[in-house]
């Protein structure tokens, strides 16, 4: 499948490692947005947010789960960060391997400016 992420998750692409399990895997975006951007992934190809089907919803569970752990890793987990999932063209979505933006190490400014 011609997945960046899926290259990522199998070691075709590098990237910098935060975290991983058997499920997950959690990396620094390639282009940060905060003083802290992690990218959190399930391992397993689902597109976006729209394909989450029922049997998936334990795994985007588990991807929660992640984003908690890296949180802590990144030393953000006190002062606070942002969780973002983009989906789709108008929410901004550019890599269809459905992903959560972890945002942090600064005081992110307000959704409504
Ligand atoms: P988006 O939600 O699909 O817009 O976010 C995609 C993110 O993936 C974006 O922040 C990119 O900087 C990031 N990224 C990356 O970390 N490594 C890559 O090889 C590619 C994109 I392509």
């Amino acid at each position: 499948m011609d997945c960046i992420f899926c290259k990522i998750i199998d070691g075709s692409i590098p990237s910098r490692k935060i975290y991983e399990d058997e499920e997950v895997l959690a990396f620094h975006d390639i282009q940060p947005a905060a003083a802290q951007h992690a990218l959190i992934i399930p391992k397993k190809h689902i597109a976006t947010m729209n394909d989450v089907q029922a049997e998936d919803w334990q795994l985007i569970g588990s991807v929660h789960r992640a984003a908690q752990i890296v949180a802590k890793e990144l030393g953000v987990a006190e002062s606070g960060y942002r969780l973002i999932n983009n989906c789709g063209k108008d929410g901004g979505q550019v890599v269809f391997h459905i992903h959560y933006h972890l945002l942090g190490g600064e005081k992110l400014g307000p959704l409504h400016a």
